[in-house]
């Protein structure tokens, strides 16, 4: 499925005129940018370098028709209409990695310029993400990251997702006890970075009593994440809680335990939007969970890929750039520029946030 606004045809044939006409009158095109500009950390940067107008963006979520990525897209083209470009969705409604590959095939026969990827598998998109980047196309991972991408657009700080994952399901838990984890994808590289940094935090001594007793998949569909948690409760009678560290997954477990008896006895906590979340806050299934602003987070990779594609950047540490209404921001590490802290929702902020 592709998605591109029907405005955005509009936008596409004045930014050709531009190009067009830049490319006789001598200002910036996307041809001039390209010129020595190898992508990647190993490239030289030239801040100075301007985004060309007509940018092709590709944004592909892990999959459609998840609420979290329309509102990391709606960021995403928002920050490429900014920039004069013309933004695309491309993507299938289930989280694969197959499926990913057909739409970077896609895109890059489009001609794309920038490919942004939340990935389903870092190494199976590869060989495909590697052929666009041969045709041209800057390679920016949001969200879950590709072992071949340019640079990444980290949502937060590995390390503290993990230990805010740990902190609330101790809070919630009275600091003793058991719980499990329902993620998403088997392959997923985000949730299984985050659950390895939640099992480094639970080795800590102050987390001695609480036990991870067993990390069950949902694939990111509201039924199968449900079905999982309803087959967690029949196969630990006993739990404490669970942590599902993905927006899906956590609606679906908060669903369940909403509707059993489980509700008020078994905590449960993770990542979600306040929207999805809301009504399970104030029906006391959840006392807190966690996420990022996921339309910044779309907004700061098209930014990034705009000005990896302009040479601005290369990705390399300590580099910066400006990245719209966000502001400033810099390559703390080879490769990966980080959005922020993630922020904690509860009864008494959840009504405050609209996303
Ligand atoms: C789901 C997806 C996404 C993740 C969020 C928290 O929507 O798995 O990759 O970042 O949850």
């Amino acid at each position: 499925m592709t998605h591109t606004r029907p405005r955005l045809l509009f936008l596409a044939a004045s930014a050709l005129t531009v190009l067009m006409t830049a490319a006789c009158g001598g200002g910036t095109t996307i041809e001039d940018a390209q010129q020595g500009n190898d992508t990647g950390p190993t490239g030289t940067a030239n801040p100075d370098a301007e985004i060309p107008e007509g940018l092709r963006v590709d944004f592909l979520p892990k999959q459609l028709n998840n609420p979290f990525f329309e509102i990391v897209n709606q960021g995403g083209f928002e920050a490429v209409e900014e920039l004069g470009g013309t933004p695309t969705e491309r993507g299938g409604t289930e989280a694969t990695a197959d499926s990913q590959v057909e739409y970077i095939n896609a895109a890059s026969q489009a001609g794309s310029d920038v490919i942004v990827i939340a990935a389903n598998d870092p190494d199976a998109v590869c060989p495909a993400l590697n052929e666009a980047s041969a045709n041209g196309a800057a390679v920016v991972g949001y969200d879950s990251n590709a072992n071949c991408t340019d640079v990444f657009v980290n949502q937060s700080s590995t390390e503290l997702i993990g230990r805010t994952l740990v902190e609330m399901i101790a809070e919630d838990l009275g600091g003793e006890g058991t719980f499990a984890v329902l993620s998403a994808t088997p392959n997923a590289t985000n949730q299984n970075t985050w659950i390895a940094a939640m099992e480094e935090v639970l080795a800590e001594e102050e987390y001695a009593d609480l036990e991870l007793v067993e990390t069950v998949y949902g694939n990111d569909d509201d039924l199968e994440s449900f079905q999982e948690m309803q087959g967690l409760m029949q196969s630990h009678p006993d739990l404490g809680g669970v942590v599902a560290p993905t927006t899906v997954g956590l609606a679906a477990a908060a669903r369940y335990v909403s509707g059993s008896e489980y509700k008020g006895e078994v905590a449960v906590t993770g990542l979600g939007t306040p929207n999805q979340m809301r009504e399970f806050v104030h029906d006391g299934t959840v006392n807190q969970f966690a996420l990022w602003n996921p339309n910044d987070l779309g907004y700061l990779a098209g930014y990034t890929g705009a000005a990896l594609k302009a040479g601005q950047i290369t990705g390399a540490e300590g580099e910066t750039f400006e990245a719209g209404r966000l502001g400033e921001f810099t390559f703390e590490t080879d490769g990966e520029v980080v959005l922020g802290p993630p922020q904690i929702f509860d009864a008494e902020n959840v009504d405050d946030f609209d996303f």
